[in-house]
């Protein structure tokens, strides 16, 4: 996969040369490119932003030096392949919701493009001619307000990046995880058995694997009834059984509407 980053902050993307993602990119899974936005302005003070139209507060992001990245950083021309066009995604807080079922579709794509935009945002020009050219996506990671994109491209390339092939060393581990099947994952612990005055729960050390999984789902259930009662009305209900309902119900968890599974 290709990644490209425009930014006025480059700096912010140090982190992506370490951990998984710095090795990913060694092993050539990753290319990953970031831009300054300032190398496509023309003026001496590189200026990328004015006041808004209409009046307001704050600052604006200028359309000419966004215009003249995203013209160098996909240009119109096809590449034999036919398949180089990126997916542009720019961050905002009035985007579509980031999900994990996102960042699954996104790790198919062969080119995402990143717009990070400071400020008051980037003058709706710039998303509005680039859809005549692009597949254009604003997403939002949630209902809370940033400086800028730079913190959410950081955390949507490490969701998309850990789903790429060969990034993620055991395969299995991306199956379980929570929100590959709607619930919240059970708690987990390791040595030792006993750690100030703590115990790990009986089941875990029984070498029992039927009440292992038993005792894991029924966490599971009754922490996302606690803390995500969202997604449990969100379940498809053909994936509850009746224990399932029994220990939903025995949480006073309301189940979701529809049938369940016998
Ligand atoms: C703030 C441009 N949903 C998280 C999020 C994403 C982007 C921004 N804020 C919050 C943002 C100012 C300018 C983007």
């Amino acid at each position: 996969m290709r990644v490209d980053i425009v930014s006025i902050f480059p700096d912010y993307f140090a982190p992506l040369d370490l951990s998984l993602i710095g090795r990913a990119r060694e092993q050539g899974l990753l290319r990953l490119a970031v831009h300054d936005l300032r190398t496509w302005t023309r003026d001496v003070h590189r200026t990328v932003d004015d006041t808004p139209y209409g009046g307001g507060p704050g600052m604006v992001m200028r359309p000419e030096p966004w215009g003249e990245a995203l013209d160098a950083l996909a240009p119109d021309e096809l590449a034999p392949d036919g398949l180089t066009l990126p997916r542009l995604l720019v961050p905002s807080p009035a985007g579509v919701p980031f999900t994990q079922a996102m960042a699954h579709e996104l790790a198919t794509e062969s080119h995402l493009l990143f717009a990070c935009g400071r400020y008051e945002g980037i003058d709706q020009r710039v998303l509005d001619h680039a859809s005549t050219r692009l597949r254009v996506t604003e997403v939002s990671l949630g209902d809370y307000v940033l400086f800028g994109g730079e913190v959410a491209v950081l955390v949507i390339l490490e969701a998309v990046t850990r789903l790429l092939p060969g990034v993620l060393g055991n395969a299995g581990s991306l199956d379980d995880e929570s929100h590959a099947h709607g619930l919240l994952e059970a708690p987990m612990y390791t040595k030792p058995a006993s750690w100030r005055g703590h115990e790990v729960p009986e089941v875990l050390r029984s070498g029992d694997h039927g009440r292992i999984a038993r005792w894991r789902r029924d966490e599971a259930l009754t922490r996302t009834g606690t803390r995500r009662p969202d997604m449990i009305a969100a379940l498809p209900p053909e994936i509850l059984d009746k224990r399932d309902v029994a220990t939903l119900e025995r949480g006073g968890f309301p189940l979701p509407p529809g049938d369940v599974a016998k």
